[in-house]
């Protein structure tokens, strides 16, 4: 069994949030789609608010899966989900930065191995509106 990672994309106004990782030294400075580990007796959907909650300090509500189980380092899986803001402005908690893409400035951030196919098809589903 695969430990879970998940990930929110938050959308607000057109824009997606893109947060830059600031460790582990190997994925520093690349872009990501905040989220992490579940825990043990913890729920996706729980570890996504909680995620969001830590690194950014807001609270989202929880809208579509985006894929399936999206390839990360062996041992792991990454899920992502559609998200909106529920109150709060992200904050940078655990981050170098966070940028709001507009759907031109999607591909302008150094994303992630594991987070440029996700960004491929949340464009898609974006798209299709
Ligand atoms: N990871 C990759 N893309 C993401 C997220 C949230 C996580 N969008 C990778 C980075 C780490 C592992 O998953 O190797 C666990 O993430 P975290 O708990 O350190 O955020
Ligand atoms: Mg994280």
């Amino acid at each position: 069994m695969s430990i879970v990672v998940v990930a929110a994309v938050i959308v607000s106004a057109g824009r997606v949030l893109a947060a830059q990782r600031a460790e582990p030294p190997e994925l520093a400075g690349g872009w990501e789609f905040p989220g992490g580990k579940v825990d043990p007796g913890e729920s996706e959907e729980e570890a996504l608010l909680r995620e969001c909650r830590e690194e950014l300090g807001v609270e989202i509500a929880v809208g579509a899966r985006v894929g399936g189980d999206w390839p990360l380092s062996p041992g792991y899986v990454m899920r992502a989900w559609l998200a909106t803001l529920e109150a709060g402005e992200p904050v940078a908690k655990e981050h170098l930065a966070l940028r709001w893409l507009a759907p031109e400035e999607y591909f302008a951030v150094d994303w992630l191995g594991a987070d440029l196919p996700v960004m491929r098809a949340v464009a898609d589903l974006l798209a299709k509106g």
